[in-house]
């Protein structure tokens, strides 16, 4: 059967980017698939973090994934650093990467920026350990919204190198799945850089746990430009925050940019963003109040996450075997 994984950083709370690239889709395909999904908190180490702030925020994306749709009897669900598989295969695939791979990922050049020589080392090889995550598991295919590309090619390029090196054909090679509309949703406060987690401004994103006043408020204070809202979407596509908030709304409503131009071309940003609002609420909230329960019970989100773990652990520690052998590290 084909099988699913993928995962989340618990870097502070999920925005709407997270959910419409990634959590609303999973949620569709757990119907589909073998499906094995993540908090990935070794690769939150790679940022600037605090401890029992990391504790809280792994729960928490625990909770946003059942709160989104996840059935966690179904499907696999667990944080990354209690299967002790992601790391080792991590340093496996370290030693067959070439560095030139590497200096080609566009994440690390972006969150690096200017401070490059004192990013982390974990920050660079973020993606032997996205390759780590996603292979350990054999996954044949990967949901991502359009910035995690990259690293699935690479994942690909992984699996290739290390199945020629020891001339098998052991890796399966992922594919990335890039669905719906909201591939890439931008920020409120400039619609040439994504939404993002890690994004210093708090308006720049809506939360998943944002209650309705305060979505209200970052949808009004979103960046517009003063034209009303144009007829076609090609006209749309060149005026990134417009084109940002069409496309929010067709995600959360299942439409395409087209439908919603069909229904508001020539309307001011006031009226459209009126309309806005009340969709993400009504789409939201009961998210926020699902994670709110859940959060109130966090023995209970221990407990998933356990009986996770132990299901992730009994896939990871046969590949892990598997790959000792491959590579030649001696099992007594
Ligand atoms: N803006 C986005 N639009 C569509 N999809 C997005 N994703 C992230 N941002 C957007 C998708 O969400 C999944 C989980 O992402 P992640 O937590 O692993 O980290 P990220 O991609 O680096 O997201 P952030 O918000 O920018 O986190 P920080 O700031 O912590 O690095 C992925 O499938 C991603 O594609």
């Amino acid at each position: 059967m084909n099988r699913i994984f993928s995962g989340m950083q618990p870097t502070r709370q999920l925005h709407l980017g997270n959910y419409l690239g990634a959590a609303k889709n999973w949620v569709a395909l757990q119907n589909d698939y073998e499906c094995i999904f993540c908090v990935v908190d070794l690769h939150a180490l790679t940022i600037d973090h605090d401890p029992e702030t990391l504790r809280n925020n792994t729960r928490e994306v625990a909770a946003a994934y059942i709160a989104c749709g996840i059935d966690p009897a179904r499907n696999v669900l667990f944080n990354q650093s209690a299967v002790a598989g992601h790391a080792e295969l991590n340093w496996i695939f370290a030693c067959h990467t070439p560095l030139g791979w590497l200096n080609r990922m566009t994440q690390f050049k972006e969150k690096a920026g200017k401070q490059r020589d004192n990013a982390v080392l974990g920050l660079y090889s973020y993606p032997t350990l996205m390759a780590a995550d996603i292979l350990l598991y054999h996954a044949t295919h990967v949901p991502v919204g359009e910035d995690q590309k990259q690293h699935i090619e690479l994942a690909r390029d992984i699996a290739g190198a290390f199945n020629r090196y020891y001339g098998k054909d052991y890796f399966t090679l992922p594919d990335p799945v890039i669905q719906g509309e909201a591939t890439r949703i931008m920020s409120l406060r400039d619609g040439t850089k994504k939404m993002s987690k890690s994004d210093e401004s708090d308006y720049s994103r809506i939360n998943l746990a944002d209650d309705a006043d305060t979505i209200a408020l970052k949808v009004r204070k979103a960046k517009t430009d003063p034209e009303p809202l144009p007829e076609t979407v090609e006209d749309l596509e060149k005026r990134p925050e417009a084109d940002n908030l069409v496309t929010i709304l067709a995600a959360l409503t299942d439409r395409t940019r087209a439908d919603v131009l069909r229904d508001h071309a020539g309307s001011q940003f006031s009226a459209f963003k009126a309309v806005l609002v009340d969709v993400a609420v009504a789409k939201l909230s009961p998210i926020s109040a699902e994670m709110n329960r859940l959060m109130a019970d966090k023995g209970e989100i221990d407990r998933i996450l356990k009986h996770g773990a132990e299901r992730a652990t009994a896939i990871a520690e046969k590949t892990i075997s598997q790959v000792k052998d491959i590579v030649g590290l001696l099992r007594v």
